[in-house]
């Protein structure tokens, strides 16, 4: 019972913080996802494609969270865009208080689009609000069709499904009209990319999503 209590308090105060960031969010018309897969879905590879594909058009910036390791935040600092670094030393999800820390590395005026890679985790990060607009779960064919059904709070909180790696579905066992189908069945707002890091198949689209959003906060 007390450990109930307590992790209702925890959640509370992160959503305090949530709606802070989410108001800072919006003051600067800078559209905030977070993005949140299994580990391994390709999260990291998205970004590096996305980031390719915007430059020049868009101001975008990353916020990494890992468990260990600024591996990630290298990957995007190499494309040349801000990215700053959480490592959350063991803990299998990001919060809304380490993400306001981290906003303070970031000079918000200058980033239309905030993307945070959270830690690869399908359970945790799905109670935990950042302050983002949307959040977009990414599931790799490697994985099968069946997570959606299997980790359905995650589905049902995110506003995008990317199903990437489709250039693997040959060789998998992974039916796509299934996988579809069980994510629509938890939330049939879904709205639904099929990409893949390395044909670069379906990231045009994506993209044209994100610029979509780009008038919705009002910058261009
Ligand atoms: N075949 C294939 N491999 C991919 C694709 N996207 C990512 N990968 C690979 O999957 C592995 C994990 O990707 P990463 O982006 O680090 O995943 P993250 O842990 O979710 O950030 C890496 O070896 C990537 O090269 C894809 O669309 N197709
Ligand atoms: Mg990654």
């Amino acid at each position: 019972m007390s450990i109930i209590t307590i992790e209702r308090k925890v959640l509370q105060k992160n959503d305090e913080v949530a709606r802070r960031n989410r108001a800072l969010f919006f003051s600067h018309g800078t559209f905030a996802i977070n993005l949140v897969s299994s580990p391994g879905s390709g999260k990291t590879s998205i970004l590096e494609r996305t980031l390719q594909q915007l430059k020049g058009e868009l101001k975008v910036a990353v916020i990494e969270g890992d468990i260990q390791t600024d591996l990630d935040a290298r990957r995007i600092a190499s494309l040349g865009a801000p990215v700053v670094q959480i490592v959350t030393n063991g803990s299998c999800h990001l919060e809304a208080k380490l993400v306001e820390d981290a906003l303070s590395n970031l000079d918000l005026a200058q980033v239309q689009l905030l993307i945070i890679e959270n830690v690869g985790n399908l359970v945790c990060p799905a109670n935990y609000d950042l302050g983002e607009a949307v959040k977009v779960v990414v599931a790799s064919t490697t994985e099968g069709d069946d997570k959606p059904l299997k980790y359905p709070a995650m589905f049902r909180n995110a506003t995008v499904l990317m199903i990437n790696k489709i250039d693997l579905l040959p060789y998998v066992d992974c039916n796509l009209e299934q996988l579809k189908k069980n994510a629509l069945s938890i939330n049939p707002g879904l709205t639904i990319f099929e990409t893949s890091c390395v044909t670069k198949e379906g990231l045009e689209g994506w993209c044209a999503w994100l610029r979509s959003k780009m008038i919705f906060v009002g910058r261009s």
